[in-house]
């Protein structure tokens, strides 16, 4: 099955079906750059500059480029940009993370972008909970989307041709022994995170962390199974990922595959966008972990 049939049949308007060939599109073209910047690595640094850098505008440029062509998103906000920005009149808004993990592209692992859509005229003031759908793309040995539009999450893989072709439907996440444990940094000044990775540690539970959330949450949805975190400490009691670009986006997903999304009191879906740039700490995955960690650290 297509990405458009399935879109079809699970009844989507036809506005929100056109923001989805529209990602489709931006998926295959992110996917080419990518590829494309990685061969021409020694000989393109006068053209590209900073290769991670030019990597995030490309893909941003890409994104905002096609979103403005489609008559129905009104506007867009990305995390390689200052403001949020008026595209047109369609009543969809979205907002993405172009490449999120995107120094993760030179030593050639996986990488990802994000995108959230609503209905709204404004980012500010709108919570993950009003999301109408949300996509995660995965550049690796495979070019994959997981999407929901808040009927489930499904996986689709690009072929040889840029169509997107169903691979996994109804992903669930119950639970298993898999840690993600992000910003360990924090542990060595917070006891209570400390714990709580010692506790996953005495427990035996496998390691998979990458580097990259996309990846990382990818693969907890995908083996259905795990916990990632990433805590604030110090100077960023938040933490490094925002809500918008990144949290809110995963957080659907995580919710619609029976999984759970907290910052250790609250669910992620429920916090106000406050500032485009708000960021969050984030416990996400499987539901008795997610719970864990409310109660270490909460
Ligand atoms: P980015 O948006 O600048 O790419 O940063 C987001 C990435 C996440 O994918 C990952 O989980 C996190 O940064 C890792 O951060 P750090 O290496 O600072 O622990
Ligand atoms: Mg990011």
């Amino acid at each position: 099955m297509t990405l458009s049939e399935y879109l079809k049949e699970q009844g989507v308007d036809d506005a929100l079906h056109s923001i989805f060939m529209t990602l489709k599109e931006a998926v295959a073209s992110i996917a080419e750059a990518i590829k494309i910047s990685d061969k021409g690595k020694a000989g393109t640094e006068n053209i590209y500059g900073e290769e991670q850098l030019a990597l995030d505008v490309l893909s941003d440029k890409i994104l905002g480029e096609l979103f403005k062509k489609n008559e129905h998103v009104g506007l867009v906000a990305s995390e390689e940009l200052p403001d949020e920005m008026s595209v047109g009149e369609g009543e969809y808004a979205a907002c993405y993370d172009p490449l999120d993990g995107s120094s993760l592209a030179d030593v050639n692992l996986a990488v990802g972008t994000i995108v959230g859509i609503y209905k709204t005229d404004t980012f500010v003031g709108v919570k993950g909970d009003d999301q109408l759908a949300s996509m995660i793309a995965v550049y690796g040995p495979s070019t994959t989307m997981i999407l929901t539009v808040k009927k489930g999450v499904v996986k689709f893989q690009m072929d040889d041709k840029g169509e997107f072709v169903m691979c996994k439907s109804d992903i669930q996440v119950g639970e298993g022994k898999m840690f993600a444990p992000g910003n360990l940094r924090a542990s060595a000044v917070r006891e209570d995170y400390l714990k709580l990775v010692n506790y996953w540690m005495k427990e035996q539970y496998t390691l998979r962390y990458s580097g990259g959330m996309v990846p990382d949450i990818n693969q907890i949805l995908l083996k259905g199974k795990g916990i990632f975190s990433y805590p604030g400490y110090g100077d960023t009691p938040d933490g490094k990922l925002r809500i918008l670009f990144e949290c809110a986006p995963m957080s659907l997903l995580m919710e619609q595959a029976g999984g759970a999304s907290t910052d250790g009191k609250v669910r992620v879906l429920e916090k106000i966008v406050e500032r485009l740039d708000q960021r969050t700490p984030i416990f996400i995955g499987s539901k008795e972990e997610v719970k864990r960690c409310e109660e270490y650290l909460g």
